[in-house]
């Protein structure tokens, strides 16, 4: 949720909250609360939030107006953002917007550097609506805003959870730096700014926590305690943070989607509680290597089963994939130099490969079938972790439309794997599904 305006600041002084409790956490470690907000009383608790955003600007082309009013607490707990159609000002801001929602942030009360952020959230069900729980850099009030709040040196945008209803049960999480001008990086697990989407079940129906945990050189992304996204990079952030949550409404990202949904309004997203903890995470706890993670949300591709070719890992060239020429001649997951359509990958070329992060439930023999289509020739080469040798190819003359075409005897052992698909030709690919209906297999 970039800021695109130039903000205005008046400097006020930084409150340190120092509470402590023995609250449970999501994840394994040795935690300090340093930060909560259960919203347990009648109205916004003004030593913590303040309502809207601090530089009294519409960013993103949004087409709400961030009010006091739409910050809704009925008594039971929890903070409801409403989003309604109402035409409202919001002072000092002199324009009108069409529609009234609510934001809060920590700015000049909270700010904090490393550590685990967390919020339990309900999302919105209402095509239009835009919900966040993110976090932008407060360096202290000695500087000046633009520096203050810069994501550049060290500093960064975290996106813990960002939710369009069009998205069904996926979200986004994202680290974004280096400006929101031609200089803008982003980081969302390799696979261009609008993915991963992690799939959560009932996302609009019910609460579930979203989670930050970030130490210096790691960031990593979970929901309810399922690490979903990371990055380990010296570039993670490494200045004080504030804490933001908000319901926009319309704006570039959802009206890409079409214009707001005015019947599902009023509609809101939910809070139930954001805590935040000094300390760090359990040094057992396994750190996977975020430049060749599995696509489907950090969860490897189950074998026996079908593998879709358009869910090759997020990561990096030459680690998750190797496409020979950087741009992606396709619609979907267009960032990374693969040509990948959303229910294909397309245009292969000799010598390119992807790799799937597997998870093999019984070691045997299986058989691998794809599903292809060439105007001539082509070849998938399957391969096993770094081991030099196929252990099988799938050669064929796949014709114009769409043709299945299968190998047997691959020796596939139990556990987590890494399968790479290189391709000599071009050609579409679908997918590839391993099976043991017609080979022997050991339970
Ligand atoms: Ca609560
Ligand atoms: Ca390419
Ligand atoms: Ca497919």
């Amino acid at each position: 949720m970039p800021p695109t305006a130039t903000p205005f600041l008046c400097a006020l002084f930084v409150m340190a909250l120092t509470l402590s409790s023995a609250s449970a956490q999501t994840l394994p470690g040795d935690w300090t609360l340093t930060f909560s907000d259960e919203f347990d009383g009648p109205s916004l608790d003004t030593s913590k939030w303040r309502s809207g955003y601090h530089f009294n600007a519409v960013i993103n082309k949004e087409r709400q107006h961030y009010v006091p009013e739409n910050l809704v607490f009925e008594g039971n707990g929890v903070l409801k953002f409403r989003a309604e159609k109402r035409t409202v000002t919001a002072p000092p801001m002199k324009f009108e917007q069409p529609y009234a929602s609510g934001a809060i942030e920590t700015w000049d009360r909270f700010s904090q550097k490393y550590g685990l952020f967390e919020a339990r959230i309900k999302m919105p069900k209402t095509h239009g609506l835009w919900g966040g729980f993110w976090l932008m850099p407060d360096r202290g009030p000695d500087l000046p805003h633009d520096k203050r709040m810069s994501t550049f040196d060290g500093g960064m945008e975290f996106d813990i959870a960002e939710y369009l209803p069009v998205w069904g049960n996926f979200y986004h999480t994202a680290m974004i730096y280096d400006g929101y001008g031609p200089r803008k990086k982003a980081r969302s697990g390799g696979g261009g700014s609008h993915s991963p989407r992690h799939e959560v079940p009932g996302i609009s129906e019910e609460f579930h926590t979203y989670s930050l945990y970030w130490e210096e050189g790691l960031a990593m992304f979970f929901v309810d305690g399922r690490l979903v996204d990371g990055w380990k990079d010296e570039r993670v952030a490494s200045v004080p943070m504030h804490v933001i949550l908000c319901l926009a409404v319309g704006g570039q990202w959802p009206e890409t989607y079409g214009p707001v949904d005015d019947a599902g309004l009023p509609d809101s997203m939910d809070v139930d509680w954001v805590r935040v903890y000094r300390g760090k995470l359990d040094p057992a706890f396994p750190v996977p290597d975020f430049d060749n993670f599995p696509y489907a949300a950090g969860v490897p591709a189950e074998v026996p089963g079908t593998i879709q070719a358009e869910h090759w890992n997020y990561g990096k060239e030459g680690i998750a994939f190797h496409d020979a020429d950087k741009k992606s001649h396709g619609s979907f997951r267009n960032k990374g130099g693969v040509d990948a359509e959303p229910e294909y990958v397309t245009k292969t070329a000799d010598g390119e490969w992807l790799n799937y992060t597997v998870r093999v439930a019984n070691p045997g023999t299986y058989r691998l079938t794809a599903r292809g289509r060439s105007a001539g020739p082509a070849a998938i080469e399957v391969l096993l972790d770094d081991r030099p040798e196929p252990l099988t190819r799938v050669s064929a003359t796949w014709g114009g439309d769409w043709s299945e075409h299968s190998t047997g005897g691959v020796e596939l052992p139990v556990g987590d794997h890494i399968l790479k698909l290189r391709f000599t030709g071009t050609m579409d690919l679908d997918w590839i599904r391993l099976d043991s209906a017609l080979a022997a297999s050991t339970p």
